[in-house]
């Protein structure tokens, strides 16, 4: 039985727009994939790093919630993923965002994650991938964040080659 997972990609290191579609064309190695547009967005935390690129992915699986996990890492590690501080820049940072229904909270994983609500970069995303998406009883499109959203969009659907 497939679960519907959302998963938010973001880099600001490297050549960040081959790393984001290579990352979804390795996503697509584990169920099918949708994307959301992709994303210019001004840093969330220190200011004196470059902005990022934002995207979410729509991953259909039958992963189990800590599999799924390990998979991302994988990616992140496969990408030459580096680092450098809390809140700080990145080459690829993948973040399971939703996991169907599912509560979880455990040393490694916190679903729904927590941030969600408070990020433009990933609310918006997400919108484009489920209009009517709901999170813990609140109705995204109706979220204070769409105001003043702070991105860019780049690029329509079609980015990653994959919708
Ligand atoms: N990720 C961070 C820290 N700050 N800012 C933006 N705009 N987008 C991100 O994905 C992001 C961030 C650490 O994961
Ligand atoms: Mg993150
Ligand atoms: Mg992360």
């Amino acid at each position: 039985m497939s679960v519907k997972t959302y998963i938010g990609l973001g880099s600001n290191l490297g050549d960040s727009r081959q790393i984001l579609v290579d990352a979804i064309q390795k996503l697509s190695e584990l169920g099918v994939v949708s994307v959301s547009k992709l994303y210019q967005s001004p840093p969330m935390g220190p200011q004196d790093q470059p902005h990022y690129l934002n995207a979410v992915a729509c991953l259909e699986t039958n992963l189990e919630p800590l599999d799924l996990l390990d998979e991302l890492q994988k990616i992140e590690n496969e990408s030459g993923r580096v680092r450098l501080r809390r809140w700080g820049e990145r080459t690829l940072d993948l973040d399971l965002l939703i996991y169907g229904n599912e509560s979880i909270k455990n040393e490694r994983l916190t679903v729904p994650h927590v941030g969600i609500l408070e990020r433009d970069f990933v609310v918006i995303p997400l919108l484009d991938l489920d209009a009517d998406l709901q999170l813990n009883g609140q109705i995204l499109k109706h979220s204070p964040l769409l105001q003043n959203p702070t991105l860019t969009m780049l690029e329509d659907q079609n980015w990653a080659n994959i919708n």
